[in-house]
Formats: structure tokens, C-alpha cells, sequence
């Protein structure tokens, strides 16, 4: 049985390593990025058993990727390719606060190919959790399909959706397309995990109580909303809104990854059977210990540093 299965693309990540705009730059850091990929790695860090579903170019990034997973434990029975096509690819900027800039090398990439029949041997009834985000819906019309093809297999299947909207304007061709699909994929959804300007965006108020009923009216039992150093809004339905306050942290490296972290936590507290103020304690201390490193992945904690740090700080 596999725990979470997850749809993304995955980057080639260049990560500067001297301060300044990226154009100024000459020495960079590679390594793997796509918000997917951080909660795939994640949750495996953590014992799940997680399969992703991608598909990138025949090329060194493609096989760099493709081994990078494979080393996390990740399983790539998903994982297609598509000759001809090149992997994604991101640079970032070093900051000494506030968020990094980012570039994308991404338009036509082998993952804007991947279609239904890509996809189509998934066998639902083998997959507890679907997590899915706003990112690849908007990488291209093709993925978009494919991202609700899955979802209706999913439902069908019973399986359990949570649903991340993670912005990016830049990929969308218009803020309104943007919040329509973005909302019809949030019908599929159990749990969504919006940080507040997200909502903002999406349901035009920065109401907690606003946004968890528009959301709790479509078809989710639990929505928690992110927001910054207030923490997270745990709001059931049902239930009282609960606010988890967050971990302090000393001081912020890169704030890329920290939704990502926080998503962990939250699916980690599902499948674990934690009640859902538990899973935003954990996924607040992985949102808060991924903004204290650099890169976007590579402070996910195992389950030992986990308890540990929730332990120790909170
Ligand atoms: O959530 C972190 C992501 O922003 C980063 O890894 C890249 O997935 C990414 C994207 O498409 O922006």
C-alpha cells in the first residue's frame, strides 16, 4: 500500500551563493527543488511510503533528479520521460532576509507533456493520500487534466486528497484563471492548506473564519490556514477555530520550502492518527525548521529529529 502519492515537477535548483541580484552572480549551489518533491522527501524522511508522479527530460538534471529521489526512498513508478523536452530548471537568489528572488528555466518543459496516459495505471485503491498543489495546474493545459483526471479517480477511489494552493502568478496566464481552477481543484479536496494572502487571493477576504467556511461549504471537513508568526488556524468543521501559535526562530535563512515543511507535518499528523491541532504543532516545527536552512529540502527532519525538536522548543 503506499501512504501519499504526490504530482509535481521537480527543478534543478541553482542557488546563489554570494549576495546580489541573480544576473550579478557567478557561483551557485545545484540541487533538486518542487514544492512536491520537498513533501515527498518529507514524508519519507519520516517512514511513509510515497510514490511521485512526474516526468522529465532526458537530460543530466532529468537524471540527476531521478537519482536524487530515488536516494530519498522515493518510489518512481510514475516517473516517465519525455525525450526531446528539457527538465525544469530555477535559480534563486541569497538574501539576508525577507524571500529570495527566483527565476524559472520551465516554459515547455518534459513535465507541461505529461498527459492522462501517463497516469492512467495508477491504482487508486492502493493509495491512502493524494497531495496535491496549485503548482502544476498551472505548468500547463495538459497537466491541468491530467491533475483533475487524477482526482476523480481518486474520489472515486475513496482515496484521501489534501490540497495546497501554493500561488505562483507568474506560471498562470491570468490572476482569474488562476482562482477559478484553483477553486474547482479545492472541490476535490478534504483538506486544504491555504497561508492567509493565499486566501486572500483566492476568496477575497484575510477572515480566518471566512475562508474556512468557504472552503468547509465545498466539500472539506478540515481547512488550516498558514499565517506567518501568528502560527496556523486549525478550523473543522463543527469545531471551534483553534490557533496553534508557531515555533520562535532565531534566525531565517530561506523562507523557500517552509509550506512545504508544514504540509509534511500535516499529512504526517494524518497518517499517524494525531487530532489536527497535534498535526499543526508538527507542521508548524518543520515549517520552522526549514526556514533555517538553505536549501529546500535538505533540513527535513526524520521522525528522532522531529520529536526532538518539537520537544525542545515547543
Ligand atoms: O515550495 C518551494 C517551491 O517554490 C520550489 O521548490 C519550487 O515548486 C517550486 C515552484 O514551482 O515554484
Amino acid at each position: 500500500m503506499t501512504d501519499v502519492i504526490l504530482i509535481g515537477e521537480p527543478l534543478g535548483l541553482f542557488t546563489a551563493q554570494e549576495y546580489g541580484d541573480l544576473k550579478d552572480v557567478s557561483l551557485f549551489k545545484r540541487s533538486l527543488a518542487g514544492a512536491e518533491v520537498n513533501v515527498g522527501i518529507g514524508l519519507s524522511r519520516l517512514n511513509y511510503d510515497i510514490q511521485y508522479i512526474t516526468k522529465v527530460g532526458d537530460d543530466p538534471i532529468g537524471e540527476y533528479i531521478v537519482e536524487a529521489i530515488e536516494k530519498e526512498n522515493i518510489g518512481t513508478r510514475y516517473v516517465s520521460y519525455a525525450p526531446g523536452s528539457q527538465t525544469g530548471l530555477m535559480m534563486k537568489n541569497k538574501v539576508k532576509d525577507g524571500d529570495p528572488k527566483t527565476a524559472y528555466f520551465r516554459k515547455h518543459s518534459a513535465f507541461s507533456t505529461l498527459s492522462e496516459s501517463d497516469v492512467e495505471a495508477i491504482d487508486f485503491s492502493e493509495v491512502k493520500l493524494i497531495h496535491v498543489t496549485g503548482i502544476p495546474p498551472a505548468v500547463s493545459e495538459t497537466v491541468r487534466t491530467t491533475v483533475i483526471y487524477l482526482l476523480k479517480k481518486a474520489r472515486e477511489a475513496g482515496t484521501f486528497i489534501t490540497f495546497d494552493p501554493n500561488l505562483r502568478p507568474a506560471l498562470w496566464s491570468s490572476k482569474e484563471q488562476m482562482i477559478r481552477t484553483l477553486n474547482e481543484i479545492a472541490d476535490y479536496a478534504d483538506v486544504v492548506l491555504p497561508g492567509i494572502s493565499e486566501a486572500e487571493i483566492l476568496v477575497g477576504t484575510d477572515s480566518v473564519d471566512q475562508i474556512a467556511q468557504f472552503y468547509l461549504d465545498k466539500r472539506a471537513s478540515v481547512v488550516i490556514v498558514k499565517s506567518g508568526e501568528e502560527g496556523a488556524f486549525v478550523c473543522e468543521k463543527g469545531n471551534p477555530i483553534i490557533n496553534v501559535k508557531g515555533f520562535k526562530v532565531s534566525k531565517v535563512i530561506d523562507t523557500v520550502g517552509a509550506g512545504d515543511g508544514f504540509a509534511v507535518g500535516v499529512l504526517h499528523g494524518y497518517l499517524s492518527g494525531l487530532s489536527w491541532e497535534e498535526a499543526a504543532v508538527q507542521a508548524n516545527a518543520i515549517g520552522s525548521i526549514q526556514v533555517q536552512h538553505e536549501g529546500d529540502n535538505e533540513g527535513l527532519p526524520t521522525l528522532l529529529e522531529l520529536d526532538e525538536y518539537v520537544n525542545t522548543n515547543r
